[in-house]
C-alpha cells in the first residue's frame, strides 16, 4: 500500500500472537518449528519468550511476533502485559494428556477473557503430539467441539513430525487479515510498539528478519 514513497516498510501489517496453554504441552516446541524448523528435546524451563518470523500471506508482507512464555504458565502467573494487543492466541493442549484439554476451558479461556484487550482476537486451538497417536486421551471430536463452543479455529499437529505446525499459523493470519480492525491495528502505518511492552532479556533474535 505505501509502495509510491521512497522508503518501502519492511511489511505491511505487524501482529502479536500467543501461546498459551499448560506446561509441556509443546508451545515453545511449536514455536521452534515454525520459526526455525527445528526440533529439540527442550528442557522444561526453558522458553523462548518471543520470536519474529517475517511470512508473505494473503499477498501481504507480515511481520508476526510470536510470544511464548519462559515457564510461567506452571505457576498460573501470566500477567496481563503478555495478553495486551495480541490479534492472534495459539491455545495448545496435549493430545495424550486430558487435564491439559480440560484446563483450556477451566483455566485459559478464563485468562483470555479476563486480560484480552481485543474482542475481535482470533483463537486457534491446537492438538499437539499428534505422533503419539497410541497414547491419544483426547479425540479429535472433543476438540472439534471445544472448538466450535469457543469459537475457535481448530487444528491437531505434531511440533516432533511437523505434521500442520505451518497450518496452525497460517490458518490464524489469514483470518486476522479477514478482520478488519485486526488489520487496522497492526497496520504498518499505526504507531505501536508491541515490543518495548515486553519485559527485559527480550530474545527476538530469531530468523530472518531486518
Ligand atoms: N512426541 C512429541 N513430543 C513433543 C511434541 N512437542 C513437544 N514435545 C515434547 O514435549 C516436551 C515439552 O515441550 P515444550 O515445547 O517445552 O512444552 P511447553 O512447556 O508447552 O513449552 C518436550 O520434551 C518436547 O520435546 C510433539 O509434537 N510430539
Ligand atoms: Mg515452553
Amino acid at each position: 500500500m505505501d509502495s509510491s514513497l521512497s522508503s518501502q516498510p519492511e511489511f505491511d501489517y505487524l501482529f502479536k500472537l500467543l501461546m498459551i496453554g499448560d506446561s509441556g504441552v509443546g508451545k515453545s516446541s511449536l514455536l521452534l518449528r515454525f520459526t526455525l524448523d527445528s526440533f529439540e528435546d527442550l528442557s522444561p524451563t526453558i522458553g523462548v519468550d518471543f520470536k519474529v518470523k517475517m511470512v508473505t500471506l494473503g499477498g501481504k508482507k507480515l511481520k508476526l511476533a510470536i510470544w511464548d512464555t519462559a515457564g510461567q504458565e506452571r505457576f498460573r502467573t501470566l500477567t496481563s502485559s503478555y495478553y495486551r494487543g495480541a490479534q492472534g492466541i495459539i491455545m495448545v493442549y496435549d493430545v495424550t494428556r486430558r487435564e491439559t484439554f480440560t484446563n483450556l476451558s477451566d483455566v485459559w479461556a478464563r485468562e483470555i477473557d479476563l486480560y484480552s484487550t481485543n474482542q475481535d482476537c482470533i483463537k486457534m486451538l491446537v492438538g499437539n503430539k499428534v505422533d503419539k497417536e497410541s497414547e491419544r486421551a483426547v479425540t479429535k471430536k472433543e476438540g472439534i467441539d471445544f472448538a466450535r463452543e469457543y469459537g475457535c479455529l481448530f487444528l491437531e499437529c505434531s511440533a516432533k513430525t511437523r505434521v500442520n505446525v505451518e497450518k496452525c499459523f497460517e490458518e490464524l493470519v489469514l483470518k486476522i487479515l479477514d478482520t478488519p480492525s485486526l488489520c487496522a491495528e497492526g497496520s504498518a502505518g499505526v504507531k505501536k510498539n508491541i515490543f518495548t511492552q515486553k519485559p527485559a532479556q527480550a530474545d527476538a533474535s530469531a530468523s530472518s528478519c531486518c
